[in-house]
């Protein structure tokens, strides 16, 4: 009986270290082929945090694009406006939504014409000294 009861232990300690793994993730990541004869898009995704530590974004680069930043929808008069967020904050445990109408990914000046299915790079720096490589394929906004 003992037996079973360190067995169960075991697993759920090792259940918890595994939730609780260091960890940033970037989750349903989309980023949208840019308009032809456009050079700048949008892209959009999850990021949560896992680190036990609060967590900022301090850059974003792309091999595919010279600029990319992280902006704010926000409206002012009645008109639409777009403020660049110079460094994203994530409290432990919390996550932000990167969506239409929202904060978003902007990609800017794109070194070269990107398709629909090309792979997008993106580097992220954060302030814990981890740096993530993310990649995903450029989908038509107007397939969802
Ligand atoms: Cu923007």
């Amino acid at each position: 009986m003992q037996k079973i009861i360190l067995f169960i232990l075991t697993t759920i300690s090792i259940a918890c270290s595994s939730s609780q793994s260091d960890n940033v993730t970037f989750d349903d990541l989309v980023i949208y082929a840019p308009r032809a004869g456009s050079s700048v898009t949008a892209g959009f995704t999850n990021i949560s945090n896992s680190t036990g530590e609060t967590i900022t974004i301090d850059a974003i680069t792309s091999p595919q694009f010279n600029i990319v930043e992280i902006h704010e929808t926000i409206i002012d008069n009645g008109v639409a406006k777009m403020l660049k967020i110079e460094k994203l904050i994530i409290d432990n445990d919390e996550s932000v939504a990167l969506k239409p109408g929202g904060k978003h990914l902007m990609l800017i000046d794109a070194k070269k014409v990107i398709l629909e299915g090309e792979e997008i790079n993106l580097i992220v720096e954060l302030s814990n000294d981890q740096t993530m490589n993310l990649k995903t394929p450029a989908v038509s906004r107007f397939s969802n």
